[in-house]
């Protein structure tokens, strides 16, 4: 491959992609430095990448969820980096023919970063910078790159001039960019975790207050122990995470601000987290779940809180409940990466648990999960009730505003729906004739559960055992023996919660307010042949 093999002054095609390629890399690490020196939702591809996901409409998002599970992040960041590389490449092909035209689309790109990251709900001006610089750094190079690659060689003269290069002095040249770049794009990420070490050590640091009101000790019988069960306390490692954020937000904790304020509050509040462990705190266990959580799915977890009771803090503001005359049924609570999530303001101050959280399972918020503070409402969904990296609340109506899901086709209000899942065993297990322990949990949290029944090749539906509650607002273990015989057979679950009420088999998905409908698993039972 000789960088201009007709000396007609014009690289070959695939020199072009290949000079379009390396000035993206260039654009891309020179971004990653100028990043660090602004903050990590700066940065181009996770500044499209958050673009995408408020862009992307719900059925997409579902279907993404559902095929790739918790790697949806880590998917759409390798689907960008894919594109870029594509129009990268396109770019570097033009930028042969017409080199003011492939810089042009190399300098666009990194524009269409900066209009991204300063659509971001949190943006400032400078959060343009990462992308301006990537832009201009892209364009910049591959207008170097093609035009050294271009120009043809003096004849007579082997080694060339200052600007021809033969195509192992081109290819130093692209070794060269490469080398720069990696170095400054790695630079970039040494700085970018300097920027953060302040919010992990005020994580390190922080002593967590003993509770006030602390949760009795969980009944030993709540966990039935059987393998393949979900554990009933979720190690906080295993918990799942659902949330927008591309980077996880660090916050640091003694920086941290909440402000309470809106209609009907008399007197508005900004509060520290100094000032706020110094209340009483209450622990209190709640099962999280998320709307988006297919029948038989796993985005539920169920954990020990330590919080700050909301209605108090929301008393002391002088906040009253419509039912007792307060002008505001919706309490919106804002992240500091701008999510907004709106809750009822009856149910916040309904009597039950709902907490600003500063702890899970006896440690302080792990990043991914809030820290330093978040919303947990026991029985709302996750996405009206538990906002992470909470910045903000105020008090509104839901006639006046809709928060951040409502506007993606999502309900206003979502209540948990009754759900049960077969843990064990998996579907298409293959079994033994004989006994097999059947089991799973089952939620329907600030209702509590009070039977689950299992059936099999829709038989009667048969009662199975239930783990010790653990109170209204955290799921159940079940467990059913079953006396299986040869064959391929469906096993479904059903669950009926505090009032009585049966679960529905009715299916549904779940947009707007939460799927529905029994978790079936299929399974082949084989004789020792
Ligand atoms: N700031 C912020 N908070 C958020 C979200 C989010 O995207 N951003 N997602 C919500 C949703 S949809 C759910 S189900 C829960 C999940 O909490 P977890 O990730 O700690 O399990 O967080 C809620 N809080
Ligand atoms: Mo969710």
């Amino acid at each position: 491959m000789r960088a201009d093999p007709s000396g007609s002054g014009r690289p070959r095609r695939a020199v072009g992609a290949v000079c379009g390629v390396v000035a993206a890399f260039a654009g891309l690490a020179v971004a990653e430095l100028v990043t660090a020196a602004v903050r990590p939702e700066s940065s181009p591809v996770t500044a499209v990448g958050a673009a995408a996901v408020d862009l992307t409409p719900v059925a997409v998002r579902e279907w993404a969820i559902g095929l790739f599970g918790t790697a949806d992040k880590a998917v759409l960041t390798l689907g960008i980096l894919v594109v870029l590389a594509a129009v990268a490449a396109g770019a570097g092909l033009l930028a042969v023919r017409r080199p003011a035209a492939g810089t042009a689309v190399a300098g666009g790109f990194g524009l269409l970063g900066a209009v991204a990251a300063l659509s971001r709900p949190e943006a400032s001006w400078q959060d343009a910078l990462p992308s301006l610089a990537g832009g201009l750094t892209a364009a910049a190079v591959l207008g170097l790159l093609v035009t050294v690659a271009g120009r043809p060689r003096p004849a007579g003269s082997p080694s060339g001039g200052a600007w021809a290069l033969d195509r192992r002095g081109f290819g130093r040249l692209v070794v060269g960019v490469l080398a720069v770049s990696s170095a400054a794009g790695l630079a970039g990420r040494r700085l970018g975790a300097h920027g953060s070490a302040g919010a992990t050590a005020s994580r390190a640091g922080l002593v967590l207050p003993r509770p006030a009101v602390p949760a009795p000790p969980v009944p030993s019988g709540a966990d039935l122990r059987v393998p393949g069960l979900s554990p009933f306390v979720t190690p906080v490692r295993d918990f799942y995470r659902v949330d927008t954020a591309l980077v996880v937000p660090r916050v640091d904790a003694g920086t941290w601000r909440l402000r309470i304020h809106g209609e009907g509050v008399a007197r508005p509040l900004t509060l520290g987290l100094r000032e706020l462990l110094a209340r009483p705190l209450v622990e209190h266990d709640i099962t999280l779940t998320c709307v988006s959580n297919e029948v038989g799915g796993p985005y539920a977890g169920n954990a020990r809180w330590l919080g700050v009771p909301l209605a108090d803090l929301l008393r002391e503001a002088g906040v009253r409940p419509p039912s007792r005359g307060g002008p505001a049924d919706q309490l919106v609570a804002r992240s500091v990466d701008g999510m907004t999530l709106g809750t009822p303001v009856e149910t916040v101050m309904d009597g039950r648990a709902a907490l600003l959280a500063v702890g899970m399972n006896g440690e302080p918020l792990p990043f991914a999960h809030g820290f330093p503070v978040r919303m947990v409402v026991p029985g709302l969904y996750g996405y009206v009730s538990a906002c992470k990296w909470l910045a903000e609340l105020r008090l509104t109506t839901f006639a006046a505003y809709d928060a951040y899901w409502v506007r993606r086709s999502w309900a206003r209000q979502a209540p948990v729906k009754t759900q049960s899942r077969i843990d064990t065993p998996r579907p298409y297990a293959a079994l033994r004739p004989g006994r097999v322990a059947v089991a799973g949990v089952a939620w329907a949290q600030h209702r509590g559960i009070r039977r689950v029944e299992v059936r099999v090749d829709g038989g009667p539906w048969q009662e199975a055992r239930l783990g010790d509650a653990d109170g209204v607002d955290t799921w159940r273990q079940w467990v059913w023996h079953w006396e299986a015989t040869a064959g391929p057979h469906t096993l479904e679950v059903r669950a009926t919660d505090g009032p009585g009420t049966v679960q529905t088999g009715v299916r549904r998905g779940t947009v707007p307010d939460g799927a529905t409908g029994w978790h079936t698993v299929r399974v082949q039972v084989r004789a020792l042949g």
